[in-house]
């Protein structure tokens, strides 16, 4: 019989006491579940007076924010540890230190964060996080360069995609983001003020065939281990630290779905902004910030990939001049169909974003959703023609002055 059961409180407690070295002995711990997404418990374990602490994320056997109707594999904490590790060995530092994975209780016990905040959190208030861009730069070029075809093994690639397997949660990806938003569903979830926006998403064709594009690429384009679902409420930060966590939708598929739902974070908060801020020099601003995130992320990621490709391309023909050049312009180009496609899931589809939920006034909260469907929408059917990250800016841009 399986030892998978839910953790209690006081057995999270005494899970975490059993790690060599964190805890002194007898300890006082207190535990708080605080778990705010939408799939895993999540407990935070501390040392009283100490500053000591620990996390123990454990998966649930169904999609929390669904309910037990919608059973889910607990080899997601597998994958999500395992990735884990390989994101922290490929970038150090911008990944939580991994203490212990066990199987059996599908638990994951880890660093604790507690003196980071949740990126999403420090947007919607307001932060600018000045190293992000470099950190998150970094990140994605290290983790997609070394474990694709240009930097890894060849051979290894091909059995570390094995182990990446993840149909359970890709079908999630390809169901919320590249289905249901364009056709009746009943995961989708929006507010009938934009019922109008909501149906010319579904009577698109030119919008559907470029979808289709990008759901193929999803299914089929194996370039590298993704994280699979890097939005900002998978990034802890502090003005120093950036660290990624909750890799459990990691799986081979193409380098542009990561980089894009980065993007597409900043520009749901960018359109959340004018539902905030009453003060338009403020507003300008902290969109001009983050527009300029926007653009760094994909300059500090492409600088960093194209000094990579340099002096660790492991493929003698993809070392070919030019080649990089071609590969980097489609990539831009995917970006930016991604980026698009998580814009227009975050606001009709089934899991939402607080940045533009949480907008207290209903009038400005519809105007900021349907400022984020333009943009995503634009940026979906304009992808296989970006040439320039600039063209993302001036995307947004038309958008915000509408
Ligand atoms: C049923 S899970 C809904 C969403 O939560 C996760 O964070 C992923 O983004 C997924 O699409
Ligand atoms: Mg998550």
């Amino acid at each position: 019989m399986s030892a998978y059961h839910p953790l209690t409180e006081s057995e999270a407690i005494e899970r975490a006491r059993a790690v060599p070295g964190v805890f002194a002995p007898g300890a006082n711990l207190t535990v708080r579940e605080i778990g705010d997404g939408n799939l895993n418990l999540v407990f935070h374990i501390q040392e009283s007076g100490q500053g000591k602490g620990l996390i123990l994320k454990q998966a649930l056997p169904y999609a929390k924010v669904v309910g037990e109707s919608w059973p889910l594999t607990l080899d997601r904490a597998r994958i999500e540890s395992e990735a884990l590790m390989i994101q922290g060995e490929l970038a150090p530092g911008l990944a939580p230190k991994v203490y212990e994975y066990e199987a059996e209780l599908a638990l994951t016990i880890m660093e604790d964060l507690s003196d980071h905040v949740i990126m999403r959190r420090g947007l919607i208030e307001g932060n600018a996080y000045p190293l992000f861009a470099g950190h998150i730069g970094e990140f994605l070029a290290r983790t997609l360069f070394f474990t694709s075809d240009f930097g890894m093994n060849q051979q290894q690639k091909k059995l570390q995609t094995g182990r990446f397997i993840n149909p359970e949660l890709c079908k999630i990806t390809e169901d919320l983001i590249f289905d249901d938003p364009y056709t009746v569903s009943a995961n989708n979830n929006y507010d009938p003020a934009i019922e109008n926006e909501a149906a010319a998403l579904r009577s698109d064709r030119e919008l559907h065939l470029e979808v289709a594009r990008l759901r193929y690429g999803f299914l089929t384009k194996g370039q590298a281990m993704l994280h699979g679902d890097l939005h900002t409420g998978s990034i802890f930060v502090t003005p120093t630290s950036t660290k990624v966590i909750d890799p459990e939708f990691a799986y081979y598929g193409p380098m542009g779905f990561d980089i894009g739902a980065v993007l597409a974070n900043l520009l749901l908060n960018a359109a959340a902004q004018g539902g905030r801020m009453d003060d338009p020099s403020a507003l300008g601003d902290f969109r001009a910030y983050l527009l300029d995130t926007v653009k760094q992320v994909w300059v500090e990621f492409e600088t960093r990939f194209r000094a990579l490709w340099a002096e660790h391309c492991v493929d003698r023909l993809l070392r070919e001049s030019g080649y990089l050049d071609a590969f980097l312009a489609e990539l831009l180009q995917d970006t930016f169909g991604y980026a698009g496609a998580k814009m227009v899931r975050r606001i009709v589809g089934l899991a939402h974003v607080a940045d533009i939920d949480g907008i207290p006034d209903e009038a400005r909260r519809n105007r900021a959703r349907r400022v984020a469907l333009g943009i995503g929408a634009d940026l979906i059917k304009r992808h296989r023609t970006a040439g320039s990250i600039g063209q993302m800016l001036a995307v947004a841009n038309l958008h915000f002055a509408s």
